[in-house]
């Protein structure tokens, strides 16, 4: 039995006294022990005592990444270092890295909440988990590891990489969940074909996929492929790690927040107003029960919608949809606003590609140029009727006619691609070398 089970279910009124109450703490003791909290509460004109009802929280201060930034590395903490256990960082393409403390408490809600999160998405005790996040400073990893021991599952601690040994190590162990970025999961399906293993011959069951951006096509294509159930997982390492939010595997339609320990909000990405369940817009988390590093109001920069519908699974829990992609991953060429994933929604209905992509983009005199290189599948050379350049045709037509951006489309041979052992680099933007 996972302790904390029972937040799942509450009546929404339960749910909303539950985080009322840890909002007021963490707001107290943010203001108590974090100068950073403390002084923009004030700016603000903003007491611990004014938060006396949810809808209170708006009245505090967002918080960036820039801010943790200028506070690096533990500048944010809300405890003294003695009693900080564990230190993760998140690798940030730019500038320095975000850095994440953790005390023996925090560490136990999140081994919890991964326990929790990997119950929804179909493991129980009796799994054995191939977990192929990266162990280290990544989340990802450590995350998935203390959730599986948490739940009594057994779990292999394989992290990213030696891919050709993953493959004999899934064969010979017989794992029956995997945990790895579904771009790792293509190239460990590749890998396996490779050595003459068919993936769908293994034994896995549920596959719990997240850290990065993946659609719906994505997930057919991973099901087809492997055989398994595959669940979408969210979280980022400045609210917790992953175990923020995930798919129920009943009905894989939308990610359940752990509302217990996170407050969502939507808002709009230019004025910082609340949107209204359904609409998209940038996601922002207040963790309500952290002690090492509590963030409030903090900015993800990832878009999504809250959707209040009951779900099937019986979770009360708000579901947030699919990240479809982040405000600083939006590519704007000349004017049109693109988000890679929608490229990869077009390239997922080709046969004739592989999901396997990147989207280059250059500024040639004014003008911005998009570039899309995509990998050609096996049915590219059984179709010698057709040939490469109505291929490559083809693809550009419905960037265009979807997205409408215009795009060069180079089709690369099979693994042309470099393959990434964690997240997978979507964009080369060469205007802002
Ligand atoms: O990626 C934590 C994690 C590990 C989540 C394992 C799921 C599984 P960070 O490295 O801090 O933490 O990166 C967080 O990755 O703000 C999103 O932009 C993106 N991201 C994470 N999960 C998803 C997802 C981990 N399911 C950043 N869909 C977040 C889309 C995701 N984007």
């Amino acid at each position: 039995m996972i302790y904390d089970m029972e937040f799942e279910t509450l009546p929404r009124e339960a749910l909303a006294a539950i985080q009322l109450q840890r909002l007021q703490a963490t707001v107290e003791r943010v203001y108590a022990t974090v100068p950073f909290y403390r002084k923009k509460f004030l700016e603000a004109g903003i007491k611990p005592s004014d938060i006396q009802k949810p809808e209170d929280l708006r009245k505090l201060p967002f918080t960036t990444k820039q801010d943790l930034r200028d506070n690096y590395p533990f500048g944010m903490f809300a405890v003294p270092m003695d009693n900080v256990v564990r230190i993760h960082a998140s690798s940030g393409t730019t500038g320095k890295p975000t850095v994440v403390g953790y005390t023996a408490r925090d560490i136990n809600t999140w081994a919890t909440l991964m326990a929790r999160s990997l119950a929804a998405g179909g493991a129980t005790r009796g799994d054995i988990i191939h977990n192929a996040y990266g162990y280290g400073l990544f989340t990802g990893g450590l995350g998935v590891h203390y959730g599986a021991e948490k739940l009594g599952a057994s779990v292999i601690p394989v992290s990213g990489g030696n891919t050709k040994r993953q493959i004999v190590i899934m064969k010979d162990f017989k794992p029956t969940i995997l945990t790895a970025t579904p771009s790792y999961t293509l190239h460990l399906v590749d890998v396996a074909m490779e050595v003459g293993l068919d993936f769908r011959d293994l034994s896995f069951k549920f596959g719990i996929f997240g850290a990065e951006p993946w659609s719906e096509k994505m997930r057919e294509e991973i099901e087809k492929k492997t055989n398994m159930i595959a669940v979408d997982i969210y979280g980022l390492s400045e609210v917790i790690g992953p175990g923020v939010a995930i798919e129920c595997h009943e009905a894989k339609k939308g990610l359940h927040v752990f509302e217990d320990h996170f407050i969502p909000e939507i808002i709009d990405p230019d004025t910082g107003e609340a949107m209204p369940h359904g609409q998209a817009g940038e996601l922002v988390f207040t963790s309500i029960t952290k002690e090492a590093f509590p963030v409030i109001r903090y900015r993800t920069r990832d878009i999504t919608s809250l959707n209040p519908e009951p779900c099937i699974c019986g979770r009360s829990m708000l579901r947030m949809n699919r990240v479809s992609g982040r405000t600083d991953d939006m590519l704007i060429i000349r004017g049109v606003n693109v988000f890679p994933s929608q490229i990869e929604s077009v390239l997922m209905e080709m046969e004739e590609v592989e999901p396997h992509y990147q989207l280059i983009v250059d500024r040639e005199g004014n003008l911005d140029k998009l570039t899309v290189n995509v990998e050609l599948g096996e049915k590219a050379f059984t179709d010698e009727v057709k040939g490469l350049q109505h291929i490559s045709q083809k693809i550009s037509k419905n960037i265009k006619d979807y997205l409408g951006v215009s795009a060069t489309v180079k089709l690369v041979e099979p693994k042309a691609i470099a393959r990434s052992e964690g997240k997978a680099v979507r964009v080369i933007d060469n205007r802002k070398l």
